[in-house]
């Protein structure tokens, strides 16, 4: 059966969604998977006509539900007029092209849901370099068959079903130099990231990570009055953004807020997202939101544990932020949470609850890395005297016939940057 090669723009997305169950699955998580592929769908603006779920023992290696399920899946699209099949795992490319081959739809998996919800949401030059180098990534091994949906945002149109070898060889030379120049100019931003990152000068950093839709940019604005897009929608957020949270705070206490994380977070997107992920690698401190109304919430901490793993940022220290408390129907739910988590804080980014004590929490880890300082400086040391204003929190001065004694607050970090500049005069930290 021929395979549609462009679906109409104006027809509506409506599709089936397929999940394979196997043994060692719960039908609890498979059941929570597929509501949140369905969301994912919805944010999409695809339409879920159906759900279908396969138990199997294992995948089938050509059709990864077998053949049989597929012929019953392509009669019931045909019935309730789906026209197209998502799958919540990643599937071969030759998993996708036997499929599309039986059902005559097109076949999209997880990781290709997310690819087009990534594409959709880029607004920035880098988010959208990020997110065409992922896509071309993802689309390369699969270049035997039409990727129409992928190609249209891509642009160019390049990305076609090829018409015999020649034409796929040309597509794969494509796609190849097109990633080597998305890379290339990926590696330039990083570096003006970088510039801008050393600019900012001495401060402490604290970035927002969790769960896809938790509340990370509401609490964000809460903490640092910004207004940031916050949507009921599954990635709302591609770009970091930093603010300082307290504006005069010495040295500025920064917060970044990150892209979302999710269960099976595609790998193409993970690597080409790495920089992203690089300003909370810089951070000193995370905060870890957690949606606590998920009656799935642990499962959830457990992604968003294995996607900071992946991003190397496990080792970090981290307060674990449990969100949406204004919400809860069981008002002893924060309590219990917090017999289990004892280090965690309760909140709610939306009236405010607990962010006092989710700010007290934050100053106090920054409080133990300062030092107080007694200094005495000769006043032709005058851009150090200037950098130690700006810098720390002064508490008293003192002027005397040739030089100046500073008692200050600072970092640990700025304290040994401030020693080596000292020129070998004697600083008393204490
Ligand atoms: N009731 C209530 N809703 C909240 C709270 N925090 C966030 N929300 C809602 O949860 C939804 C997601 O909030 P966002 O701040 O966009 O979540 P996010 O973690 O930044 O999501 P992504 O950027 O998509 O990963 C929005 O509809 C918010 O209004 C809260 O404390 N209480
Ligand atoms: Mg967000």
């Amino acid at each position: 059966m021929p395979v549609p090669d462009e679906r109409q723009t104006s027809e509506p997305d409506r599709a089936i969604l397929v999940a394979l169950r196997l043994p060692e699955t719960s039908r609890e998580d498979l059941d929570d998977e597929m509501k949140e592929l369905g969301a994912l769908c919805q944010t999409l603006g695809t339409e879920v006509a159906d759900q279908i779920i396969q138990a199997r023992p294992k995948p089938d290696p050509s059709t990864f539900i077998g053949r049989g399920k597929a012929l019953e899946i392509r009669d019931r699209c045909k019935h309730i007029g789906a026209n197209s099949v998502i799958f919540d795992e990643d599937l071969s490319p030759g998993q996708v092209k036997n499929l599309e081959k039986v059902m005559g739809l097109p076949v999209r998996d997880r990781c290709g849901v997310i690819l087009d919800i990534f594409a959709s949401r880029a607004r920035t030059y880098e988010s959208k370099l990020q997110v065409e180098l992922a896509q071309m990534e993802y689309v390369l091994p699969r270049l035997t068959h039409q990727w129409s949906h992928l190609s249209r945002q891509i642009g160019g149109g390049k990305v076609q079903r090829g018409i015999g070898e020649k034409q796929l060889e040309l597509d794969r030379r494509y796609v190849r130099n097109r990633i080597a120049v998305l890379k290339e100019r990926l590696s330039k931003v990083e570096q003006q990231r970088e510039t801008r990152r050393r600019a900012r000068g001495e401060n402490f950093r604290v970035a927002i990570v969790g769960y896809t839709n938790s509340g990370k940019s509401t609490l964000m604005n809460r903490l640092t009055d910004s207004r940031l897009l916050v949507e009921d929608k599954l990635f709302a957020t591609l770009d970091s953004s930093i603010r300082a949270i307290v504006p005069g705070e010495k040295p500025p206490i920064l917060l970044s807020d990150t892209v979302g994380f999710i269960r099976k977070l595609p790998h193409s997107l993970v690597a080409s997202f790495r920089s992203t992920f690089e300003e909370a690698g810089s951070a000193d401190l995370l905060l870890d939101v957690v949606d606590l109304t998920d009656a799935r919430f642990k499962e959830k901490m457990e992604a968003s544990r294995a996607a900071l793993k992946e991003f190397a940022l496990d080792r970090k220290p981290y307060i674990t932020v449990f969100n949406k408390i204004d919400l809860l129907s069981q008002s002893k739910l924060p309590v219990i949470v917090r017999s289990i988590y004892p280090s965690a804080v309760c909140v709610s980014a939306v009236t405010g609850d607990g962010l006092e004590e989710l700010r007290r929490r934050i100053y106090g880890f920054f409080e133990d890395r300062m030092v107080d300082v007694e200094m005495a400086i000769d006043y032709d040391q005058g851009s150090l005297i200037n950098r130690i204003f700006q810098n720390a929190r002064i508490s008293s001065i003192e002027y005397h016939q040739d030089r100046i004694v500073l008692r200050f607050r600072t970092t640990k970090t700025e304290l040994s940057r401030i020693q080596s500049r000292l020129n070998g005069r004697k600083a008393l930290a204490g």
